[in-house]
């Protein structure tokens, strides 16, 4: 198994909590995001998006985390990262899509360069920005949350599912731009937990081969 990831990705950081709660070994193959490496041509062939993450296992390319993380739970079933029933199957997938298609790709580096560049945005807007959509998105997670029947000490029950493995890297991103978290407790006290588990410490970005301070990194920079 392949997994292409780079440090500073958001979408990768999802998949590299699955692998480790897995004890999945994959071979990790650095795309440096910042040099444009997801550019080059030979990245291309293997996803036209040009976007990280990627996994290659066996003949089977997979592109996009939320189905990476599907195919994971499909092919590698323990331990089961969805809950036992179908409702609780499908709350998980929605709170795991509010992050991943409504609150991420709102955000992303692509996002901000193009504000930055071809808008003429400054980064005094772009931080506006940054905190518009990351405080609507975390109050609707929030209010999910706290509207559980029966809460768990995680997302949804007392084990990660997919729901956690897309809360942590996005709060870790809102923390790198300095965004006051302390309105959304229930969000805290999950992501606190999570962090106590090796899988999720092993995966943070300063944790990974290719970390790099992130200073002087702020919305608006590169
Ligand atoms: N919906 C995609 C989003 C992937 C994505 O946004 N990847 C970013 C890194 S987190 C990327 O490769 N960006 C390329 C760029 O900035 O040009 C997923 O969940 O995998």
């Amino acid at each position: 198994m392949k997994f292409y990831d780079f440090y500073m990705s958001n979408a990768a950081y999802r998949v590299r909590i699955a692998l480790k709660l897995k004890g999945l070994e994959a071979e990790q193959v650095i795309v440096n995001l910042i040099e444009d490496e997801h550019r080059a041509n030979w990245f291309e062939a293997l996803n036209p998006q040009r976007m990280l993450p990627i996994l290659e296992d066996g003949g089977i390319v997979v592109a996009q985390s939320l189905p990476i993380l599907e195919y994971l739970e499909e092919v590698y079933p323990e331990p089961p990262l969805l809950p036992a029933n179908t409702a609780g199957r499908a709350w998980v997938r929605s709170f795991a899509q509010s992050i991943a298609s409504d609150m991420h790709p709102l955000m992303g580096r692509r996002v901000r360069r193009y504000l930055a560049d071809r808008i003429g945005a400054s980064a005094e807007d772009i931080d506006g920005w940054y905190r518009n959509w990351i405080a609507a998105g975390l109050s609707g997670l929030e209010g999910m949350l706290a509207a559980r029947e029966s809460p768990g000490g995680f997302c949804s029950g007392d084990a990660p599912t997919l729901a956690d493995l897309c809360l942590v890297p996005q709060t870790y991103n809102a923390r790198r731009f300095n965004r006051d978290l302390s309105p959304y407790p229930t969000i805290l006290d999950i992501v606190a937990r999570c962090n106590e588990l090796p899988a999720f410490a092993d995966s943070m970005p300063e944790n990974q081969p290719d970390w790099k301070p992130m200073e002087g990194v702020i919305p608006g920079g590169r």
